[in-house]
């Protein structure tokens, strides 16, 4: 059989743009099978069960964790890998200095060679799936073929994945080709390992056809391509051509117990800060109810009546394991309770998981992520710190019904945090869309502890988006300019939080977590005009008893502390990023400049 016959027998489309290119992957990668995916149980069951009896994927206790399963990687195979993520647009500077960049036909040139016969001995799955609400005025629709079972199984968790997608993706419609291979084909007879994977890997970006490519991962965001590939990169730029904006932010619904009136709010922060928790808040304050949406990536695009609405794009949580716990995120906690796929976590005795921070008790004996025996006397740790959860967001407790909403959810405000010991307040509401887009272009977190008043090494991570931007980052903050010029007076607010501001003494000034709610509140008050604020350089803080710390005993000092601005670090803070503005040359917006003096100017009035 050829491979366009092979292609066809089981094809569960007539869609020829389709068919033509599943068989011309088809024909360079020689796969010996090709297995149309239904996104049915039938087909989950029928995945799992292989791969339990390849022993590639280790059933958990159906008691304890019922329908889960635990994925152990190859050791150096555990992240996404940033030095091997290309965005192959025709001009570099479309690129621009914060991405890894090589030409598209040099970049096809280089991966033909890896791709071609990389799938013999494996069958590749052909993954059609929807990055929303099939139908939605906000979905996207993509398909990726791959040769990693493992990969399919969590593409149907983070995705709505199988043929009502497959059915949306007719003649001349837009849809995201993407493409994954590990790199391992399989000889005749030869009998493979448990986790196939090649030690080259190639994570490519086509943003004008668009296209992904990757080679020789198995793992997350390298070889799930719908999340940071697509839902990010490549959807920044076609976010950027239409008119709409693909972000790293977690989105939220807040409802005013006493009124019903619902709010809704989007918020990034880089790595590290406490995401997938604010995702799943639970309010210490009376008044609010809080619901999630999302925990990694929303799309925002302006509804019929020019207000900015957004989805989660997303069906799942691919979250970090070790750190949740009943203390840290009760409710990741509850959500996991089954279905659940982990990769490099810990075996318990009983057949259950474990990773460091799920109890405040360690159990006696493990197997750790790499399948060797474990006690907490082995001296090392027994979940890998990048371990995951893949679980399905329809088993989160305080999911908000919008999640499901076809037309999205109507943003109010959006938040911009960072990690910072120093300088930037606990929250402070921004004094216009303008200054907003420059408090995200700056968005950063201290490489290392910071002394009292002076300003550390800044990580920059502007918008959270640095290693998932698509295209010329100057260009991205003048596309949220062109977005804050078109929403006008209907534009969301933006406000700049910092859960992590530190005392000279080296202790935190705001406990964080659920007591995060009384930051929320405020804005939300902020957001309805029932708070004035006291405005500073930086932006408009609460005013004297607008944060409701009714409860909690934060003392008037550190209160202090936590709002204060000193303009000297501040201004040693704006030449940082008057450089970091530089790499960008004439393509950084005017306004962005303009932002920067005007803060410096602030700040020598203050
Ligand atoms: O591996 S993912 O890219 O999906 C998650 C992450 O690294 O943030
Ligand atoms: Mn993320």
């Amino acid at each position: 059989m050829t491979f366009a016959e092979i292609v066809r027998a089981d094809a569960t489309t007539s869609n020829e743009e389709v068919l033509a290119w599943v068989t011309e992957v088809a024909e360079l990668t020689r796969p010996d099978e090709v297995v149309w995916c239904d996104g049915s149980q039938a087909e989950w069951n029928r995945i799992t069960g292989e791969m339990v009896e390849a022993g590639t994927l280790i059933p958990l206790n159906k008691n304890l964790r019922p329908g889960s399963f635990l994925a152990r990687s190859h050791p150096d195979d555990v992240a996404r890998v940033e030095d091997r993520t290309f965005i192959c647009s025709t001009d570099e500077a479309d690129a621009g200095p914060t991405n890894n960049w090589m030409a598209p036909d040099a970049m096809k040139a280089e991966l033909t060679p890896l791709f071609e016969g990389s799938m013999r001995g494996r069958t590749m799955y052909v993954v059609p799936f929807s990055m929303g609400p099939v139908g939605g005025a906000i979905t996207q629709l993509g398909i990726e073929l791959t040769d990693s079972p493992y990969a399919v199984l969590n593409m149907r968790i983070m995705t709505r994945m199988g043929q009502a997608a497959l059915d949306g993706i007719t003649p001349g419609s837009e849809w995201v080709r993407t493409v994954h291979s590990v790199g391992a084909p399989l000889a005749a007879g030869e009998s493979d390992v448990a986790w196939p994977c090649n030690s080259t890997k190639y994570i490519t970006h086509f943003p004008e056809t668009l296209e992904v490519w990757s080679y020789g991962s198995g793992y997350g965001g390298n070889a799930l391509l719908s999340k940071k590939c697509f839902a990010l990169r490549i959807a920044s730029v076609m976010g950027r051509n239409e008119g709409w904006l693909a972000e790293h932010m977690l989105l939220l619904k807040l409802t005013n117990t006493e009124t019903g009136k619902a709010y809704h709010l989007s918020a990034a922060f880089p790595s590290a800060c406490g995401k997938t928790n604010l995702a799943m808040l639970q309010p210490t304050i009376p008044g609010w109810k809080v619901e999630t949406i999302g925990d990694d990536i929303a799309w925002l695009r302006p509804g019929t009546d020019g207000r900015l609405y957004a989805i989660n794009p997303e069906a799942g949580f691919f979250g970090v394991a070790p750190g949740t716990g009943e203390s840290t995120n009760p409710v990741a906690v509850e959500t996991l309770w089954g279905n659940t796929i982990f990769t490099n976590v810990a075996l318990t005795d009983d057949g259950d998981v474990w990773w460091e921070g799920k109890t405040d008790e360690v159990p006696a004996h493990l197997i750790d992520w790499q399948g060797n025996e474990w006690t907490p006397e082995s001296g090392r740790v027994a979940a890998h710190p990048n371990s995951r959860f893949t679980v399905p967001i329809q088993q989160t407790p305080t999911l908000a019904q919008e999640w499901y909403e076809q037309n999205g959810v109507p943003i109010d405000a959006i938040l911009f945090g960072g990690r910072r010991a120093t300088n930037v307040p606990l929250v402070a509401r921004s004094l216009s869309w303008e200054h907003g887009v420059f408090v995200g272009a700056t968005i950063s977190s201290e490489k290392t502890a910071a002394q009292e008043g002076t300003v550390g090494e800044l990580r920059r991570d502007p918008f959270a988006m640095l290693p998932f931007c698509g295209y010329n980052m100057a260009d991205y903050w003048g596309h949220w300019l062109d977005m804050g010029r078109e929403l006008g007076d209907q534009a969301p607010k933006i406000f700049q939080v910092n859960w992590f501001r530190k005392g000279a003494d080296g202790r935190f000034l705001w406990p964080g977590f659920g007591e995060n709610s009384r930051v929320i509140d405020w804005i939300i008050r902020s957001v309805e005009g029932s708070v004035e604020g006291r405005e500073t350089a930086v932006g408009t803080v609460p005013a004297a008893g607008e944060l409701n710390l009714d409860g909690i005993d934060v003392p008037e000092a550190d209160l202090e502390e936590l709002f204060s601005i000193d303009a000297a670090s501040w201004l040693a803070e704006a030449d940082l990023t008057e450089e970091f503005f530089a790499q960008f040359g004439d393509r950084l917006p005017a306004a962005l400049t303009g932002q920067l003096e005007q803060l410096r100017q602030r700040l020598g009035a203050a």
